[in-house]
């Protein structure tokens, strides 16, 4: 193993992005790729023709407003280096490192070996690796997939990294093939705002474009880290600030991300002052947000009665939503004071934040995991959805719902038809474009997925993308399921855990990133995404690719179908992974909103999908949004125990680390900590730095991790910050939403003894 790194602890940082972020970029791009190459990707990144940035899902500006040579963040050049790389692994590497090796390196050395060039085996019983031809490879897996008893026996994931091309046919062989097994990262992410907004506003995605941001008059951002997971949205927030709007930022932490901001791309801001972002800081408890909303919304019930209904917008109201009545009736019965105890915030500044909003028109909510990934999370977005309607704030300019997406195509691949569950109107269609009879039999999320294979019910794992082994909760029930399979296989750009916490064989299928060339004898190809405001851009890269070996995306999953489905399929997939055009026309055929899709996608930034929400249309079953009663959950845990949040640092996309330094939380050199208030810390006799043991709990179980260190950090009392994919080892499997499946990442109840070392 490798030798225990120890934390070194700075100042928090109050002020995101400016010269650190740019010196930061500049190194990690060096210590990876050439300088010219590193300057020619990240020029053509997020460019109209360019290729779009594979680290999160942030819209780009409209055609005239984009940066004309950087239209890009620190962390999102991180990524382009980390996979422009010109460090490769191919069977050399493989033949000095033996598995056994291999498993005992740390997640950020695996992956930063370089990228995968050959496709590789793992044949039954062997120590290593070896290479394996193309051919070879689909028709082991064909042969696996073609002897199963059932093709329910297989589970197909995606991560949100697909393009809309590669996700569509994948999604069409799997269901050729017979099952709706199509677990997504979308199940760990996003699952909850999908869910709550398709129910309630009728589109499960965004209402609001980047344009509405700056015409906000409050913007409130909850559970949400943009100065890292999403830096680019700073500069929209900052645009909002000189436009006059306010910003209300509610989090257990206080985040440098919406403290103060430097433009990454302005260098005379870098010495300034920078824009002061948040107006006001609510720090809520773990899972306090809905009842922070409530008392907001209770706050603002009486203040419109006392006022005679000037606080509400009652027209609004009537004319679009139902269930108001209930909604009030049901806050007569909730005491203001309880729900302000629950929000974990004080009394004065719960009623500040409700004068902001009772002022203000135009109302937007922005989200992400700190919403998400708690068993009650759908509730607490429908509560955001009761806020902004009575308000009147969903379907006009400056207003509305704003969940912000992770990977950069996760919304993309979910529109595809990557879902479990997939309407039947949807499976009509594709059936009828494809000839065959799709499977109505919903299939696995993620979560159910790991237990059918810890169950012995699937026995296949493919991977498009992501690093599932490391992603999902209960890392050891994980890996025991990862080893019952018969087969894994992983269309990969880097090494990751995956690939070595392995089935009985196993696959490394490598494949073209974002940032190459991909040419085939129809000529250069490009693929399409979608961002978090559902517009459909065009991406394509304009390095040559990392080896010669590399197959695309389409091409891979075509080829997978042709051994799989021989002589079964009416689709010619040879002519799919040749010319992406061909796929496009049958996207259009099976889903709406995509006419003209190959012309259309011509046209500089893209084009825009239908929203009815964004529109002030409703497309639910009676056409009215819905206001919605949802009860206060209930956080309590056992005396002495600390309810935790896994979540991510600023060197790290998902479970690729860049490196060991979260440089705006001032922690350094070590992942392996926990952020603990210090009046917690004093009351368990702990100081800076100590080392600790953490005990999870759920359903009468325990799960345990030894040895992190103590961080004292300005997080809410009784709660604890860990890293992900570090923490996953304490989420229970079946710690999660009973809704959306979501895993609960964000509330594990745990409790903190001194390590005995
Ligand atoms: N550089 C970089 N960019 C990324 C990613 C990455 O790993 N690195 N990941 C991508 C992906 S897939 C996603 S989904 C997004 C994730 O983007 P975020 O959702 O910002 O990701 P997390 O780090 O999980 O941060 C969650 C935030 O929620 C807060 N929080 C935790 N619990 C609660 C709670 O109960 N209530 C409230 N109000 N807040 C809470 C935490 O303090 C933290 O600020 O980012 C995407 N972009
Ligand atoms: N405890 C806890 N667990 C969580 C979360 C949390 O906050 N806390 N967050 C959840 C969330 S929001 C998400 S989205 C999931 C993320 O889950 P995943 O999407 O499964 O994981 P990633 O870490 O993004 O995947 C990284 C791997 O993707 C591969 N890759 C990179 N680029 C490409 C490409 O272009 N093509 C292909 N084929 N492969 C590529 C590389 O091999 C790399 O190792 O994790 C979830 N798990
Ligand atoms: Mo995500």
């Amino acid at each position: 193993m490798e030798k225990k790194r120890k934390v070194e602890i700075k100042k928090i940082k109050d002020t995101a992005v400016g010269f650190p972020a740019i010196k930061s970029t500049g190194s990690r791009v060096l210590e990876n790729m050439k300088l010219k190459e590193g300057l020619q990707t990240l020029f053509n990144l997020n460019q109209v023709e360019g290729c779009d940035c594979p680290s999160c899902a942030w819209p780009d500006p409209d055609p005239d407003d984009r940066s004309k040579i950087a239209e890009y963040c620190e962390n999102g050049a991180k990524a382009i280096a980390w996979e422009a790389t010109h460090k490769t692994i191919g069977p050399a590497f493989f033949e000095e490192y033996s598995l056994e090796e291999l498993r005992e390196k740390s997640n950020h050395w695996l992956e930063k070996q370089g990228r995968l060039t050959t496709p590789m085996v793992l044949r039954e019983g062997a120590a290593h690796y070896e290479e394996i031809s193309w051919k070879g490879a689909f028709e082991l897996m064909a042969e696996q997939l073609n002897s199963l008893d059932s093709p329910d026996e297989a589970i197909f994931y995606t991560s949100g990294r697909t393009s809309n091309e590669a996700a569509f046919m994948y999604q069409n062989f799997v269901r050729q093939f017979g099952t709706n097994n199509l677990p997504d990262c979308s199940n760990m992410c996003h699952e909850a705002s999908g869910k709550a907004l398709g129910e309630t506003t009728g589109i499960g995605k965004a209402s609001v474009t980047l344009n509405d941001i700056q015409e906000a008059d409050v913007l409130m951002i909850i559970g949400q880290n943009p100065g890292t997971n999403a830096p680019r949205m700073l500069t929209e927030l900052q645009k909002l600030k000189k436009n006059g709007g306010k910003i209300i930022a509610v989090n257990p932490m206080p985040e440098a991300g919406f403290m103060g901001f430097r433009h990454p791309q302005k260098p005379w801001e870098w010495l300034g002052k920078p824009t002061k972002l948040q107006d006001l800081y609510l720090q809520v408890e773990i899972n306090g947000d809905i009842a922070l909303i409530k008392a907001i919304i209770k706050i603002l019930h009486e203040e419109d009665k006392k006022s005679g209904g000037t606080i509400f917008d009652h027209d609004f109201i009537r004319n679009h939503t139902d269930g108001y009545d209930e909604l009030m009736a049901s806050l007569e019965n909730e005491s203001l004071a309880a729900l302000i105890k629950a929000s974990g915030v004080s009394a004065d500044k719960v009623h500040e934040a409700a004068a902001m909003i009772r002022d203000n028109k135009k109302i937007i909510i922005a989200w992400a995991m700190g919403i998400t990934q708690h068993k009650n999370g759908e509730d607490t977005i429908r509560e955001f959805v009761n806020l902004l309607l009575l308000k009147g704030s969903i379907g006009k300019t400056g207003a509305g719902t704003l969940p912000v997406r992770g990977h950069s195509n996760v919304q993309g691949d979910r529109t595809m038809g990557i879902w479990e569950q997939m309407p039947d109107a949807f499976l009509d269609r594709l059936g009828k474009a494809f000839d065959f009879d799709p499977p109505r039999k919903h299939g696995v999320a993620a979560v159910d997925a790991v237990k059918a294979m810890a169950e012995d019910k699937a026995k296949f794992f493919l991977g498009l993308g992501g690093n599932f082994t490391l992603a999902t909760p209960d890392t050891n029930l994980v890996f025991e399921a990862m080893r019952k399979c018969e087969l894994t296989a992983h269309i990969s750009t880097k090494l990751n855990r995956s690939h070595v916490v392995h089935g009985k064989q196993a696959l490394i299928l490598p494949c073209l990133g974002r940032t190459e060339i991909d040419e085939t004898s129809r000529g250069r190809q490009f693929v399409t995404t979608e961002d978090t405001a559902g517009r459909i851009r065009m991406s394509q890269g304009n390095l040559e690719p990392a080896s010669e070996h590399l197959k695309s995306e389409p091409a891979i999953i075509c080829g997978l179908a042709e051994a799989t489905l021989n002589g079964k399929s009416n689709t010619d997939w040879a002519a799919y992974a040749e010319d992406y055009n061909l796929i496009r026309d049958k996207i259009e055929e099976v889903i709406d909103g995509f006419e003209d899709y190959n012309t259309r996608i011509q046209q500089p930034g893209g084009f825009y999908l239908p929203n009815g929400a964004r529109e002030g249309r409703f497309e639910t079953d009676n056409g009215k949004a819905h206001l919605t009663v949802n009860p206060v959950p209930n956080n309590e845990i056992a005396p002495g125990h600390f309810i935790l949040m896994t979540m991510r640092s600023h060197d790290q996309f998902n479970t690729t680390i860049y490196g060991c330094s979260d440089r705006y939380r001032g922690i350094e050199n070590s992942r392996e900590v926990i952020m603990m208030n210090r009046n917690d810390m004093e009351e368990l006799g702990l100081e800076a730095k100590d080392y600790v043991d953490i005990t999870s709990y759920f359903n009468g179980e325990e799960r345990s991790i030894t040895d992190f260190q103590v961080v004292p950090y300005d997080i809410s009392e009784g709660c604890i910050g860990m890293y992900f994919p570090e923490g996953n080892v304490l989420v229970a499997i079946d710690n999660k939403s009973p809704e959306s499946l979501c895993p609960s990442s964000k509330f594990v109840e745990v409790s903190i003894q001194p390590s005995a070392s």
